[in-house]
């Protein structure tokens, strides 16, 4: 019997209950741009954030005096301080603070694998450190794509595949679902040009309509920070 810890992609969080089973460890992607704009503040000086399902929630704690990130249809919320641009994450301002933030589907993703027993925020620019801390940990993993409205989303898939190939390329790892294998394709096929590669995919061309084409480029360059944010009893943090 093969020992080694398994490592599986689940593509959206639709599917979560199907392949939760034995995980240890679940990294929550949402490489546009919900976990890329998480790790870009945590990298750069904020200090927790509070992810919230629903926009109710975020009110509440903005009532609260609390400083709140909301984003829906791609848009920052009228009412709320910022969304979820990563370079607006990126602010002198946030360091050392607290921020609130709900999105259309990565704090969605968050809060389905709120009872995992540890959850780690993924993506394309802290690639080599997910991968390096789940090297050491030898644990079972899960990634799990945001995907948008529970559709499948190539681009969390393609981060998943990455962290998938970096895991079993060691060796310490095995597994066991389709889903792995079909990432890790999709991850060598693309690992060369995300860029162009994601360039008719549909959520590529959603922020490109919003004029977000400097956001894409950056959620889509990976290893540019070397944080593992952790969420842990509802809020994220390094
Ligand atoms: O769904 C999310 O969490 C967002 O990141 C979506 S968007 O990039 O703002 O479209």
């Amino acid at each position: 019997m093969d020992e080694r810890p398994s490592v599986e992609v689940c593509f959206t969080p639709n599917l979560y209950p199907l392949h939760f089973d034995d995980a240890d460890v679940v990294v929550v992607i949402d490489v546009l741009r919900a976990t890329t704009a998480i790790c870009a503040g945590m990298a750069n000086g904020v200090k927790t954030i509070i992810p919230v399902a629903s926009i109710e929630e975020a009110l509440e704690y903005r009532q609260r005096g609390y400083i709140v990130a909301a984003e829906r249809k791609g848009k920052v919320v009228e009412g709320f301080d910022l969304g979820n641009s990563p370079y607006s994450w990126i602010n002198p301002e946030l360091i050392g603070k607290t921020v609130v933030l709900t999105t259309t589907n990565g704090t969605q993703a968050i809060h389905t694998s709120r009872r995992a027993n540890e959850m780690v925020i993924g993506s394309l620019i802290n690639l080599d450190a997910v991968v390096k801390y789940l090297h050491k940990k030898k644990l079972n993993v899960m990634l799990l794509g945001s995907g948008w409205r529970n559709k499948f989303c190539l681009e969390d898939t393609i981060c998943a595949g990455a962290i998938a190939d970096g895991l079993l390329a060691s060796g310490d790892f095995r597994s066991e679902e389709d889903s792995t294998i079909a990432a890790k394709y999709l991850y060598l096929s693309a690992k060369d040009n995300y860029l162009g590669y994601l360039k008719a995919s549909s959520h590529r061309r959603r922020l490109q309509d919003l004029n977000l084409n400097e956001d894409i480029k950056y959620c889509l360059t990976p290893n540019q920070v070397d944080v593992v944010p952790i969420c842990k009893d509802g809020r994220i943090s390094i």
